[in-house]
This record gives structure tokens, sequence and C-alpha cells, in this order.
């Protein structure tokens, strides 16, 4: 039975980036950390927030080759991780033994490898995380689906990509630091903030309570001292939100 419904892209079916030993039972994955500029860069192999489905047999042993190709200049790492809510900030505790890349939550940087293997020993969805600060939870995750029924490996890939012209660099508050974000107007900080705000609203789990204004308030007195300007801004906020959430309480 084929699943029609789906908006499966034929060059995915049967990836180049998927390897397939049938006769050892083990599937070779590479996986590449900001293949475009899909949710702000923040995706593997182009997708991010689940649009990607590795399904693997149940049993199988799972190589994962991971890159960082580093577009927009930013750490990632890669983790299987349990499916949950709410997504870690940062992190993450593997799956599986040994299912995860060095430096999880300081990344690795542009260019640079890390490999890893276990064997896909129990049923169920997992994801494919990335371990640095605010990543995960601005997207950068896809699903490992291990299956008893699955004969063979497959992606399934759902989302709307339209080929090369897909791979526009949107910059995303991940890419700002102090430095980045006093050289905005205000009325760009105040978007920029809104965008996020109302993107983060949607993930599970994560509380960002105030209005735009207060956000922006706050960074403009953390960032006024000059050692704090090369904390990337999403760190900024989750620390501020911490903050004020631990004075309302
Ligand atoms: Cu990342």
């Amino acid at each position: 039975m084929l699943a029609c419904a789906l908006p499966v892209h034929a060059d995915e079916v049967s990836p180049a980036w998927m390897q397939v030993d049938v006769g050892k039972q083990s599937v070779r994955l590479l996986i590449v950390g900001s293949a475009d500029g899909t949710n702000g860069t923040m995706n593997f192999n182009g997708y991010g927030n689940g649009e990607m489905s590795v399904i693997v047999p149940l049993g199988w042993t799972v190589r994962v080759d991971f890159e960082n190709k580093g577009l927009a200049a930013l750490p990632h790492s890669l983790v299987i991780l349990n499916p949950v809510t709410p997504l870690p900030i940062e992190d993450g505790v593997p799956a599986f033994p040994r299912a995860l890349t060095v430096r999880l939550v300081a990344g690795l940087l542009a260019g640079e490898t890390d490999s890893f293997e276990f064997v896909a020993n129990k049923e169920g969805r997992f994801l494919f995380f990335c371990g640095v600060t605010g990543h995960g939870v601005a997207g950068m995750w896809d699903y490992l689906i291990v299956s008893k029924e699955a004969r063979l490996p497959s992606v399934q890939v759902t989302g709307k990509k339209s080929g090369a012209g897909s791979a526009q660099e949107t910059k995303s508050l991940f890419a700002y630091d102090g430095h980045a974000w006093r050289r905005l107007s205000e009325g760009e900080k105040l978007a920029l903030l809104s965008g996020f705000l109302s993107g983060a609203a949607l993930e599970q789990g994560l509380r960002f309570p105030f209005a735009p204004s207060v956000y922006k308030a706050r960074l403009e007195d953390f960032y006024h001292y000059q050692d704090r300007l090369e904390i990337p801004l999403y760190r900024a906020l989750v620390l501020i939100n911490e903050h004020i959430l631990q004075g309302v309480r």
C-alpha cells in the first residue's frame, strides 16, 4: 500500500545520503546540519520541525555520519532523543547508548564531523535533535522511526520545498549576538522579537509570556554591558525570561 496522501519528494524516497546494507542489516546516514537556508538554517539535510522521517527496521544497526555545513556560522550537534515535552532548551539524553555527537551543547563548527553507531533495538518514534542552546526548540529536529513492520530503511518528507529556489537564507534570531542586536533599528528589533515570540509560543511548553516590548527593554539593559555583547541573543532571551518568571512567582 502506498501512502499517496503525503507529498513525498521523489528524490528523498531513497536519497543518496542513505546507504543500505541488507545483508548486514545496517544503514548508514549522512546527516548534514544547516544543509540549506530552510528554517533559518536550523535543519538536518534541509528539513526541520519534523518534516523528515527516517524509518529503520527494528534491530538494524544505524551508523550516523554527522557534518555541520555551518551556514550562518552556527555550531550544530546531533543526538537521538526520546520525544519529550517540553523539548530541552539544550543538551539531551540519548535514547540509545552513545547516540550523540561530541560537544552536544557547544556544537561542531563549520566543516567539522563526528560519527556514532547504535543498534535500533527498541520500537518507537525518536528525534534527531540538535543539542546546541535553542536550536531544537527552534525546530532543528526530525523523526527517526524504529519499526517492526518496516523491511527496509526509508525516508519520508513533508513540507513545501520548491527545488533549488528553496535555499534562501532567512536570518533568524539565532544569528544575532549583542553586537548585531545593537546595529538594528528600533523597528527591526521589535519585528525580530515579535516573529520569534509568536513562533516560540507555538512550540509546546516554551513559555515567553510577555510582550515583545518587555523583552526588548530587558535586552537593551542586558547588552548595555560591554562584556555581554558576545552572548548570543537567544541565550540572553532565555536568561532574561527565567529572570522575569522568577520575579513573577
Ligand atoms: Cu543546531
